[in-house]
């Protein structure tokens, strides 16, 4: 584990290679810390919620697979867990929350029915961490999702239970963000789809767009406080053949109603390059949401690491200057180890990745480019990769008063042992 000194040591030197590359390094450190990533709730408990646990549900799809031990079991437990959390990752986060997350007081309170209140402990727990609150409706995991299909259900009572639901979300994003003083970005996705291939692939979709639209119309709700992202797939467990909601659909229902398109790593084909479709995104969708995930063989939602797919992405971002274009969000979950790790190497990577695109050296490679030198802009590409990135990261954390290294690894054991041992 590096000291303070060897650190800052270690900087300067850093410092000077990239400036010899044309990029200065203190910039890149600034905005790479100014970003916020905003920090998925449902990895600390396994996606479950916190309502009267319901046996056999359906979870749309989407499973955390594993046993380790120390998985958290009320708010109160996500909330120690995320503090943890908090105190080892650099830079801003907020707060992503999924309306199953709701605390009742015991009461039984169906989805439609939910309120900013049942959210009071999270907001008051955002509030002395000055972070901001993100939201997601949860149109999955309930006796009315059973069928595999919730806002494009064939049967009336169901959609108007999921448009319910919908609507309560978005007043609840939209308390969040008056509260805060920070607009709340809330993710609609739907399970809905077919495990085999349907003979009528019209009528969902048309059901789909009908109830967005009816969520969508509720004038109460301040689209600048409340920021609407869609986000489509193009398969899950048990709907292989169609997915009612994909890529194509929520692209162009995002474009014509002036919503935000959800790009999540892990939803298309495993050779298609999600960082290739931000600039094509972005040439007529003014915002888009993303989400770090890791798919391994399909959407398998693995722990994001700083991988390729992960760095693309975010270096598309910083090649087109888009940051203040962009959410970033994290979107994965994995009951195999622990969840407050899981947590801190997601959050690092996709921040690392974040620091990656800035301190690329996009003006010499486009210099190279421009002059026709593709071998030089190649070349250059190659010897960025060796640029000494890990000591600024190591000095971003320093700045930030969190753990370099792997030193945070240290109080992860220690919480393992004083707090999630208690946890049978
Ligand atoms: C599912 C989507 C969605 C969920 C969360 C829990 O495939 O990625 O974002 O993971 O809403
Ligand atoms: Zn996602």
């Amino acid at each position: 584990m590096p000291t303070p000194k060897q650190i800052s040591a270690a900087y300067r030197l850093a410092r000077q290679a990239y400036r010899a590359h044309g990029v200065d390094t203190e910039s890149a450190l600034k905005r790479a810390r100014s970003i916020p990533v905003s920090l998925h709730c449902w990895q600390a408990d396994d996606v479950r919620g916190l309502e009267t646990p319901r046996d056999g549900l359906d979870s749309g799809g989407i499973m955390a697979t594993g046993s380790y031990p120390g998985r958290a079991r009320s708010g109160d437990e996500m909330r120690a867990d995320l503090d943890l959390v908090l105190r080892l990752l650099p830079g801003r986060q907020r707060l992503n929350l999924h309306a199953f997350y709701a605390e009742t007081g015991g009461r039984a309170v169906d989805r439609d029915r939910i309120l900013p209140e049942h959210f009071s402990r999270w907001l008051a727990w955002a509030r002395r961490r000055r972070i901001g609150l993100d939201f997601n409706p949860t149109y999955f995991a309930h006796p009315m999702a059973a069928s595999g299909f919730t806002l494009s259900h064939p049967d009336r009572a169901v959609r108007k239970f999921w448009i319910a639901h919908g609507r309560a979300s978005r007043r609840i994003a939209q308390h969040f963000a008056t509260e805060l003083g920070k607009p709340s970005v809330i993710n609609h996705w739907v399970p809905d789809g077919a495990k085999d291939a349907p003979a009528d692939r019209w009528a969902p979709r048309r059901r789909l767009r009908e109830s967005y639209d009816a969520i969508f119309a509720d004038k109460a709700v301040n689209p600048r406080l409340c920021i609407d992202a869609v986000e489509g797939k193009l398969f899950g467990l048990g709907s292989e053949d169609y997915v009612v909601g994909s890529q194509e659909f929520y692209c162009a229902y995002a474009q014509d109603r002036g919503l935000v398109p959800c790009l999540d790593l892990g939803h298309y084909h495993p050779t298609e390059s999600v960082a290739d479709k931000v600039s094509a995104l972005m040439m007529f969708h003014p915002r888009i949401l993303l989400h770090t995930s890791r798919p391994v063989r399909w959407d398998s939602d693995h722990v994001v690491i700083l991988d390729d797919a992960v760095r693309a992405l975010f270096l598309e971002i910083a090649r087109g200057d888009a940051w203040d274009r962009v959410f970033v969000a994290l979107d994965f979950f994995d009951a195999s180890i622990n969840r407050i790790a899981a947590y801190v190497i997601g959050a690092r990577a996709t921040r690392q990745a974040i620091l990656l695109g800035m301190l690329d050296p996009t003006a010499r490679l486009r210099a190279a480019e421009d002059a026709g030198r593709g071998h030089e802009r190649l070349a250059l590409m190659e010897q960025a990769k060796a640029l000494p990135w890990g000591a600024v990261w190591d000095e971003l954390c320093a700045r930030d008063g969190v753990p370099a290294g792997a030193d945070w690894l240290r109080e992860v054991s220690r919480h393992e042992r004083t707090v999630l041992s208690g946890r049978p």
